[in-house]
């Protein structure tokens, strides 16, 4: 159960943390290194000992698909969780959505009969190249996609969390693993999970596969000191069953899956807790 594993490290990281100060100046309990697996089968992994807004999850993610680093589509769509970092103009520089669909390339080739070398600009779009290659080799060890782009992280508002995902394909059923440099655990990590099953669950349905599993891994992994009570709170509650996620078995094409395209069913959660995020 999803809950039960999410619990299962924030009890982790209160008994094992180590304080920590930390950029936004709001101090950490922090471990290193923590890896967790969700079967996808047994239920859609969006925690029901709070509530999630999945509103915001599956926006941001539409967002992502469509190469967008600007707000202003989340902004239409009263979607507020990247507004803090954002620049006047709404932009956030060359984050996720640029790097999946936009990754630059500067290629630099020797031209025979010309004595120079020449620069060519090229992009890649990750996401249609990694379908490309589980649909035409999914035995491949290459399904990867990667926003750590070395030369454009000077220009990112904030530079990617979760940095890079990985597939794999084993009788018929889609994995995907997805690596966090920093996870803040209470706030931003039940996102990242709700957000990669679903990527998952597209990915899968575009290639005609079924769901494997997901798997989470950290690096620095933590919980903030402001939201060390929250937590508390919510270690009080009995996980509930997991809520069903059902797509729109006509989309064929990751880029066509609209709001409307997902329904949730069956999602009973506890009430919301809130918490305030570092900037
Ligand atoms: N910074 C920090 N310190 N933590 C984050 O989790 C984080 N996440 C970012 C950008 N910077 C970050 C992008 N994702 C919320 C959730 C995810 C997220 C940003 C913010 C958040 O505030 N969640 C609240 C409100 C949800 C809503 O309004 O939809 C929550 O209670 O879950
Ligand atoms: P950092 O860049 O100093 O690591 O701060 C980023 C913070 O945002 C850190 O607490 C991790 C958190 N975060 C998530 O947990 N998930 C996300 O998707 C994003 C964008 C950030």
């Amino acid at each position: 159960n999803a809950d039960k594993k999410y619990l299962e490290l924030c009890q982790y990281i209160l008994d094992n943390g180590t304080k920590k100060e930390d950029r936004t100046g709001t101090g950490t309990l922090s471990v290193f290194g923590y890896d967790m697996r969700f079967n996808l089968q047994e239920g859609f992994p969006l925690l029901t000992t709070k509530k999630i807004h999945l509103k915001s999850v599956i926006h941001e993610l539409l967002w992502f698909l469509s190469g967008s680093t600007n707000i202003q589509y989340l902004k239409e769509n009263d979607v507020r969780i990247w507004d803090s970092w954002a620049n006047e103009h709404g932009e956030l520089g060359p984050v996720y959505g640029s790097q999946w669909r936009n990754w630059q390339v500067a290629d630099t080739y020797y031209e025979d009969g010309l004595d120079c070398f020449m620069l060519t600009d090229e992009t890649i779009d990750q996401i249609s190249e990694v379908i490309k290659s589980i649909r035409t080799n999914p035995d491949s060890r290459r399904h990867l996609v990667s926003a750590w782009n070395v030369g454009e992280i000077k220009d990112m508002k904030l530079p990617p969390c979760h940095y890079a995902f990985q597939f794999y394909v084993e009788n018929n059923k889609l994995s995907c693993k997805f690596n966090m440099r920093s996870t803040d655990v209470f706030l931003g990590l039940p996102f990242n999970i709700a957000s990669y099953a679903l990527l998952t669950m597209m990915v899968a349905q575009v290639c005609d596969l079924d769901l494997g599993d997901l798997i989470y891994s950290g690096g620095d992994v933590h919980l903030y000191l402001n939201h060390l009570e929250q937590v508390r709170l919510q270690l009080t509650r009995e996980p509930r069953d997991l809520p069903k996620m059902y797509l729109n078995p006509n989309k064929k094409d990751i880029f066509d899956f609209k709001y409307e395209d997902f329904i949730l069913d069956n999602y009973d959660p506890h009430p919301t807790i809130k918490g305030v995020v570092a900037v």
